[in-house]
Protein backbone atom coordinates (compact mmCIF):
# COMPACT_ATOMS: atom_id res chain seq x y z
CA UNK A 1 0.00 0.00 0.00
CA UNK A 2 1.36 3.55 -0.83
CA UNK A 3 2.18 5.81 2.39
CA UNK A 4 3.66 9.09 1.75
CA UNK A 5 3.54 10.10 5.40
CA UNK A 6 4.03 7.62 8.51
CA UNK A 7 0.74 6.99 10.04
CA UNK A 8 0.19 9.17 13.03
CA UNK A 9 -0.12 7.19 16.30
CA UNK A 10 -3.24 5.84 17.33
CA UNK A 11 -4.02 5.42 13.23
CA UNK A 12 -4.08 2.46 12.09
CA UNK A 13 -2.91 1.75 7.96
CA UNK A 14 -6.99 1.34 7.56
CA UNK A 15 -7.31 4.97 8.66
CA UNK A 16 -4.76 6.19 6.43
CA UNK A 17 -6.09 6.57 2.62
CA UNK A 18 -3.80 7.19 0.11
CA UNK A 19 -5.06 8.94 -3.22
CA UNK A 20 -4.27 5.78 -5.71
CA UNK A 21 -6.33 3.68 -3.07
CA UNK A 22 -8.92 5.95 -2.68
CA UNK A 23 -9.25 5.72 -7.09
CA UNK A 24 -9.20 2.10 -6.86
CA UNK A 25 -11.56 1.96 -3.94
CA UNK A 26 -13.57 4.52 -5.67
CA UNK A 27 -13.18 2.25 -8.79
CA UNK A 28 -14.41 -0.62 -7.25
CA UNK A 29 -17.45 1.07 -5.47
CA UNK A 30 -18.65 2.29 -8.89
CA UNK A 31 -18.66 -1.58 -9.52
CA UNK A 32 -20.30 -3.19 -6.71
CA UNK A 33 -21.89 -0.59 -4.66
CA UNK A 34 -21.55 1.78 -2.09
CA UNK A 35 -22.94 -0.72 0.94
CA UNK A 36 -19.92 -3.09 0.70
CA UNK A 37 -17.45 -0.30 1.03
CA UNK A 38 -19.12 1.22 4.12
CA UNK A 39 -18.08 -2.11 5.75
CA UNK A 40 -14.20 -2.18 4.72
CA UNK A 41 -13.99 1.16 5.52
CA UNK A 42 -15.17 1.72 8.79
CA UNK A 43 -12.26 1.37 11.34
CA UNK A 44 -12.07 1.88 14.65
CA UNK A 45 -12.32 6.12 15.72
CA UNK A 46 -9.11 7.08 16.39
CA UNK A 47 -8.68 9.23 19.65
CA UNK A 48 -9.07 13.13 20.15
CA UNK A 49 -5.44 13.38 21.06
CA UNK A 50 -4.99 11.34 17.10
CA UNK A 51 -7.66 13.84 16.12
CA UNK A 52 -5.99 17.09 16.61
CA UNK A 53 -2.77 15.47 15.39
CA UNK A 54 -4.23 14.46 12.64
CA UNK A 55 -5.40 18.28 11.65
CA UNK A 56 -2.37 19.65 11.87
CA UNK A 57 -1.20 20.02 8.99
CA UNK A 58 -2.35 19.83 5.30
CA UNK A 59 -2.38 16.71 3.77
CA UNK A 60 -2.51 14.72 7.65
CA UNK A 61 -5.08 11.90 6.97
CA UNK A 62 -8.48 12.17 8.94
CA UNK A 63 -10.88 9.27 9.71
CA UNK A 64 -14.53 9.73 8.35
CA UNK A 65 -17.52 7.88 8.08
CA UNK A 66 -18.75 6.70 4.02
CA UNK A 67 -22.25 8.61 3.67
CA UNK A 68 -24.70 7.90 0.90
CA UNK A 69 -24.36 10.99 -0.40
CA UNK A 70 -22.48 9.72 -3.28
CA UNK A 71 -24.98 11.99 -5.59
CA UNK A 72 -22.69 12.73 -8.34
CA UNK A 73 -22.72 10.67 -11.06
CA UNK A 74 -19.24 11.74 -12.12
CA UNK A 75 -15.66 10.59 -12.24
CA UNK A 76 -13.21 11.77 -8.98
CA UNK A 77 -11.30 15.07 -10.37
CA UNK A 78 -7.59 13.95 -10.03
CA UNK A 79 -5.89 14.91 -6.84
CA UNK A 80 -3.67 17.40 -8.65
CA UNK A 81 -6.12 19.32 -10.41
CA UNK A 82 -8.42 19.41 -6.99
CA UNK A 83 -5.36 21.12 -5.24
CA UNK A 84 -3.30 22.58 -8.55
CA UNK A 85 -6.32 24.48 -9.95
CA UNK A 86 -8.04 26.73 -7.32
CA UNK A 87 -9.52 30.14 -7.08
CA UNK A 88 -8.50 31.75 -3.61
CA UNK A 89 -8.38 35.34 -4.54
CA UNK A 90 -6.46 36.17 -1.38
CA UNK A 91 -3.21 34.53 -3.16
CA UNK A 92 -3.94 35.99 -6.62
CA UNK A 93 -6.17 35.25 -9.01
CA UNK A 94 -4.05 32.93 -11.31
CA UNK A 95 -5.36 29.65 -10.95
CA UNK A 96 -1.74 28.05 -9.81
CA UNK A 97 -1.49 31.12 -7.28
CA UNK A 98 -3.41 29.43 -4.34
CA UNK A 99 -1.25 26.30 -4.54
CA UNK A 100 1.80 28.55 -4.85
CA UNK A 101 1.14 30.90 -1.76
CA UNK A 102 -1.64 30.10 -0.23
CA UNK A 103 0.92 27.84 2.41
CA UNK A 104 2.01 30.88 3.89
CA UNK A 105 -1.69 31.46 5.34
CA UNK A 106 -1.10 30.10 9.36
CA UNK A 107 -3.81 27.90 9.89
CA UNK A 108 -3.47 26.45 13.58
CA UNK A 109 -4.29 27.51 15.81
CA UNK A 110 -7.63 28.94 14.64
CA UNK A 111 -10.17 30.58 15.88
CA UNK A 112 -13.84 31.33 14.78
CA UNK A 113 -16.35 34.69 16.05
CA UNK A 114 -19.41 33.86 15.82
CA UNK A 115 -21.60 36.93 16.51
CA UNK A 116 -25.39 37.90 15.35
CA UNK A 117 -28.42 36.49 16.61
CA UNK A 118 -27.78 33.37 18.82
CA UNK A 119 -28.11 32.87 22.25
CA UNK A 120 -24.38 31.73 22.67
CA UNK A 121 -21.54 33.57 20.87
CA UNK A 122 -18.12 34.54 21.18
CA UNK A 123 -15.16 33.13 20.32
CA UNK A 124 -14.39 29.62 19.51
CA UNK A 125 -11.52 27.39 18.74
CA UNK A 126 -11.76 24.99 15.53
CA UNK A 127 -11.98 21.54 17.75
CA UNK A 128 -14.38 23.65 19.87
CA UNK A 129 -17.39 24.00 16.93
CA UNK A 130 -16.33 20.88 14.56
CA UNK A 131 -16.66 17.37 16.21
CA UNK A 132 -13.16 15.63 14.45
CA UNK A 133 -15.17 12.77 15.27
CA UNK A 134 -18.23 12.63 13.27
CA UNK A 135 -16.93 13.39 10.07
CA UNK A 136 -18.26 11.72 6.88
CA UNK A 137 -17.48 11.68 3.04
CA UNK A 138 -19.08 13.63 0.89
CA UNK A 139 -18.66 13.38 -2.70
CA UNK A 140 -20.12 16.47 -4.94
CA UNK A 141 -19.13 18.58 -7.64
CA UNK A 142 -18.28 22.10 -7.16
CA UNK A 143 -18.75 24.09 -9.99
CA UNK A 144 -17.16 27.56 -10.99
CA UNK A 145 -19.38 30.02 -12.95
CA UNK A 146 -16.77 30.38 -15.23
CA UNK A 147 -18.47 27.02 -16.53
CA UNK A 148 -15.82 24.55 -15.37
CA UNK A 149 -16.54 21.33 -12.77
CA UNK A 150 -14.82 18.95 -10.70
CA UNK A 151 -15.65 16.30 -8.74
CA UNK A 152 -14.25 15.85 -4.88
CA UNK A 153 -14.61 13.48 -1.93
CA UNK A 154 -15.09 16.26 0.47
CA UNK A 155 -14.74 15.35 4.34
CA UNK A 156 -16.50 17.49 6.40
CA UNK A 157 -19.93 17.98 9.00
CA UNK A 158 -23.22 18.85 7.90
CA UNK A 159 -23.24 23.29 8.61
CA UNK A 160 -26.36 22.40 10.54
CA UNK A 161 -24.52 20.39 13.52
CA UNK A 162 -22.13 23.74 13.75
CA UNK A 163 -25.02 26.45 13.97
CA UNK A 164 -26.69 24.53 16.19
CA UNK A 165 -24.92 24.82 18.80
CA UNK A 166 -24.92 28.42 18.68
CA UNK A 167 -28.91 28.45 19.22
CA UNK A 168 -29.83 30.99 16.89
CA UNK A 169 -32.57 32.99 17.54
CA UNK A 170 -35.76 33.40 15.18
CA UNK A 171 -34.46 36.63 14.09
CA UNK A 172 -31.41 34.73 12.41
CA UNK A 173 -32.88 34.72 8.88
CA UNK A 174 -29.14 34.71 7.50
CA UNK A 175 -25.54 33.63 7.61
CA UNK A 176 -22.91 36.01 7.26
CA UNK A 177 -19.43 34.00 6.38
CA UNK A 178 -15.88 35.81 6.26
CA UNK A 179 -13.02 34.72 5.09
CA UNK A 180 -9.79 35.22 7.87
CA UNK A 181 -7.61 38.20 6.46
CA UNK A 182 -4.02 38.79 6.94
CA UNK A 183 -2.26 41.02 4.58
CA UNK A 184 1.13 39.89 5.69
CA UNK A 185 0.34 35.90 4.91
CA UNK A 186 -2.19 36.88 1.86
CA UNK A 187 -0.21 38.56 -1.29
CA UNK A 188 -3.43 38.89 -3.20
CA UNK A 189 -4.75 41.53 -0.56
CA UNK A 190 -2.69 44.35 -2.03
CA UNK A 191 -4.90 44.20 -5.01
CA UNK A 192 -8.68 45.67 -4.74
CA UNK A 193 -9.89 42.89 -7.06
CA UNK A 194 -12.56 42.48 -4.40
CA UNK A 195 -13.22 44.20 -1.23
CA UNK A 196 -11.38 42.16 1.54
CA UNK A 197 -12.56 40.27 3.61
CA UNK A 198 -13.97 37.96 1.07
CA UNK A 199 -17.73 37.76 2.37
CA UNK A 200 -20.32 34.67 1.61
CA UNK A 201 -23.90 34.10 2.62
CA UNK A 202 -26.86 31.34 3.02
CA UNK A 203 -30.64 32.12 3.92
CA UNK A 204 -31.47 30.19 7.08
CA UNK A 205 -32.82 27.20 5.31
CA UNK A 206 -29.57 27.23 3.01
CA UNK A 207 -27.32 26.81 5.10
CA UNK A 208 -29.37 23.52 7.48
CA UNK A 209 -30.43 21.78 4.93
CA UNK A 210 -28.35 18.46 4.65
CA UNK A 211 -26.45 18.90 1.82
CA UNK A 212 -24.85 21.60 2.96
CA UNK A 213 -21.47 20.80 4.78
CA UNK A 214 -18.78 22.54 6.13
CA UNK A 215 -15.67 20.73 4.79
CA UNK A 216 -11.88 19.96 6.76
CA UNK A 217 -10.57 17.67 3.99
CA UNK A 218 -10.48 16.10 0.74
CA UNK A 219 -8.99 12.80 -0.63
CA UNK A 220 -8.97 11.65 2.87
CA UNK A 221 -7.17 14.31 4.10
CA UNK A 222 -6.77 17.44 5.93
CA UNK A 223 -7.65 20.33 3.53
CA UNK A 224 -4.73 21.91 1.99
CA UNK A 225 -4.35 25.69 2.01
CA UNK A 226 -5.49 26.59 -0.94
CA UNK A 227 -8.93 24.67 -0.56
CA UNK A 228 -9.57 26.80 1.98
CA UNK A 229 -7.97 25.34 5.18
CA UNK A 230 -8.84 24.62 8.23
CA UNK A 231 -12.58 25.33 7.16
CA UNK A 232 -14.48 26.11 4.00
CA UNK A 233 -18.45 25.81 3.65
CA UNK A 234 -19.61 23.45 0.26
CA UNK A 235 -22.83 23.96 -0.93
CA UNK A 236 -22.84 21.78 -4.29
CA UNK A 237 -26.31 23.00 -5.59
CA UNK A 238 -24.68 26.54 -6.02
CA UNK A 239 -21.49 28.27 -7.90
CA UNK A 240 -18.60 27.67 -6.23
CA UNK A 241 -18.13 31.30 -5.06
CA UNK A 242 -20.82 30.29 -2.16
CA UNK A 243 -18.55 27.93 -0.88
CA UNK A 244 -16.02 30.55 1.01
CA UNK A 245 -12.96 29.22 2.06
CA UNK A 246 -10.86 29.68 5.70
CA UNK A 247 -13.79 31.06 7.42
CA UNK A 248 -13.45 32.78 10.58
CA UNK A 249 -16.59 34.68 11.03
CA UNK A 250 -20.29 33.63 11.32
CA UNK A 251 -22.59 36.02 11.85
CA UNK A 252 -26.49 35.49 11.98
CA UNK A 253 -28.32 37.92 11.31
CA UNK A 254 -31.74 39.28 9.97
CA UNK A 255 -31.15 40.96 6.55
CA UNK A 256 -29.63 39.57 3.76
CA UNK A 257 -25.64 39.80 3.84
CA UNK A 258 -23.47 41.49 1.51
CA UNK A 259 -21.21 39.38 -0.57
CA UNK A 260 -18.18 39.88 -2.16
CA UNK A 261 -18.84 38.63 -5.65
CA UNK A 262 -22.24 40.57 -5.67
CA UNK A 263 -20.68 43.48 -4.20
CA UNK A 264 -18.06 43.99 -6.89
CA UNK A 265 -20.52 43.06 -9.73
CA UNK A 266 -23.97 42.92 -8.68
CA UNK A 267 -25.09 42.36 -12.50
CA UNK A 268 -22.62 39.12 -12.92
CA UNK A 269 -23.13 37.39 -9.83
CA UNK A 270 -26.14 37.67 -7.23
CA UNK A 271 -26.84 36.56 -3.79
CA UNK A 272 -28.59 33.00 -4.56
CA UNK A 273 -26.36 31.91 -6.77
CA UNK A 274 -27.98 28.80 -8.01
CA UNK A 275 -26.55 26.98 -10.67
CA UNK A 276 -29.06 27.82 -13.25
CA UNK A 277 -28.52 26.54 -16.76
CA UNK A 278 -30.80 28.85 -18.61
CA UNK A 279 -29.75 31.97 -16.94
CA UNK A 280 -26.35 32.80 -18.76
CA UNK A 281 -23.67 35.17 -16.93
CA UNK A 282 -23.91 38.45 -18.89
CA UNK A 283 -20.62 37.56 -21.01
CA UNK A 284 -20.86 33.64 -21.28
CA UNK A 285 -23.50 30.93 -21.44
CA UNK A 286 -23.73 28.16 -18.79
CA UNK A 287 -25.49 25.92 -21.03
CA UNK A 288 -22.08 23.40 -20.34
CA UNK A 289 -19.18 22.83 -18.20
CA UNK A 290 -15.66 22.12 -18.62
CA UNK A 291 -14.75 18.58 -17.05
CA UNK A 292 -11.39 19.76 -14.94
CA UNK A 293 -8.90 17.20 -15.67
CA UNK A 294 -10.56 15.04 -18.07
CA UNK A 295 -8.69 16.59 -20.90
CA UNK A 296 -9.22 20.06 -22.81
CA UNK A 297 -12.40 19.38 -24.49
CA UNK A 298 -14.15 16.92 -22.21
CA UNK A 299 -17.89 19.19 -21.33
CA UNK A 300 -21.25 18.02 -20.25
CA UNK A 301 -24.33 19.83 -19.96
CA UNK A 302 -24.74 21.74 -16.47
CA UNK A 303 -27.67 20.86 -14.87
CA UNK A 304 -30.40 22.66 -12.84
CA UNK A 305 -29.29 22.83 -9.28
CA UNK A 306 -26.32 21.06 -10.46
CA UNK A 307 -28.53 17.93 -10.31
CA UNK A 308 -29.29 18.13 -6.71
CA UNK A 309 -33.19 18.61 -7.32
CA UNK A 310 -33.78 18.12 -3.75
CA UNK A 311 -33.43 21.87 -3.25
CA UNK A 312 -36.12 22.82 -5.58
CA UNK A 313 -38.79 23.15 -2.58
CA UNK A 314 -36.25 26.14 -0.65
CA UNK A 315 -37.25 28.06 -4.14
CA UNK A 316 -40.58 27.37 -5.28
CA UNK A 317 -42.24 30.59 -5.59
CA UNK A 318 -38.61 32.56 -6.42
CA UNK A 319 -37.87 33.44 -10.15
CA UNK A 320 -34.34 31.97 -10.69
CA UNK A 321 -33.67 34.30 -13.57
CA UNK A 322 -34.59 37.34 -11.42
CA UNK A 323 -33.02 36.21 -7.78
CA UNK A 324 -29.76 34.74 -9.48
N1 LIG B 1 -12.04 33.21 0.59
C1 LIG B 1 -12.31 32.80 -0.66
N2 LIG B 1 -13.17 31.79 -0.85
C2 LIG B 1 -13.45 31.35 -2.12
C3 LIG B 1 -12.88 32.00 -3.24
C4 LIG B 1 -11.96 33.07 -3.00
O1 LIG B 1 -11.40 33.69 -3.93
N3 LIG B 1 -11.70 33.43 -1.71
N4 LIG B 1 -13.21 31.59 -4.52
C5 LIG B 1 -14.49 30.89 -4.67
C6 LIG B 1 -14.66 30.32 -6.00
S1 LIG B 1 -14.96 31.41 -7.27
C7 LIG B 1 -14.65 28.97 -6.24
S2 LIG B 1 -15.03 28.34 -7.77
C8 LIG B 1 -14.27 28.01 -5.15
C9 LIG B 1 -13.11 27.14 -5.59
O2 LIG B 1 -12.83 26.14 -4.63
P1 LIG B 1 -11.59 25.16 -4.86
O3 LIG B 1 -10.39 25.98 -5.21
O4 LIG B 1 -11.42 24.39 -3.60
O5 LIG B 1 -11.96 24.26 -6.02
O6 LIG B 1 -13.90 28.67 -3.95
C10 LIG B 1 -14.70 29.81 -3.62
N5 LIG B 1 -14.31 30.31 -2.29
MO1 LIG C 1 -15.85 30.21 -9.00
Amino acid sequence: MLIRKAPIAGLTENDVTPKRLYMNRRKIMAAGGAVALTAACSGPQPDAEAQSAARAGAGEPLSFRETAYTVSDGELTPYDAVTGYNNFYEFGVGKSDPARFADAMTTDPWSVEISGHAERTGVFGLEDIIDFNALEERIYRLRCVEAWSMVIPWIGVPLSTILEQFRPTSDARYVAFETYLNRDEMRGVRFPVLDWPYREGLRMDEAMHPLTIMAVGLYGEVLPNQNGAPMRLVVPWKYGFKSIKSISRIRFVAEEPETSWKQSAPREYGFYSNVNPNRSHPRWSQSSERVIGAGPFTRRDTEMFNGYDEVAPLYAGMDLNEDY
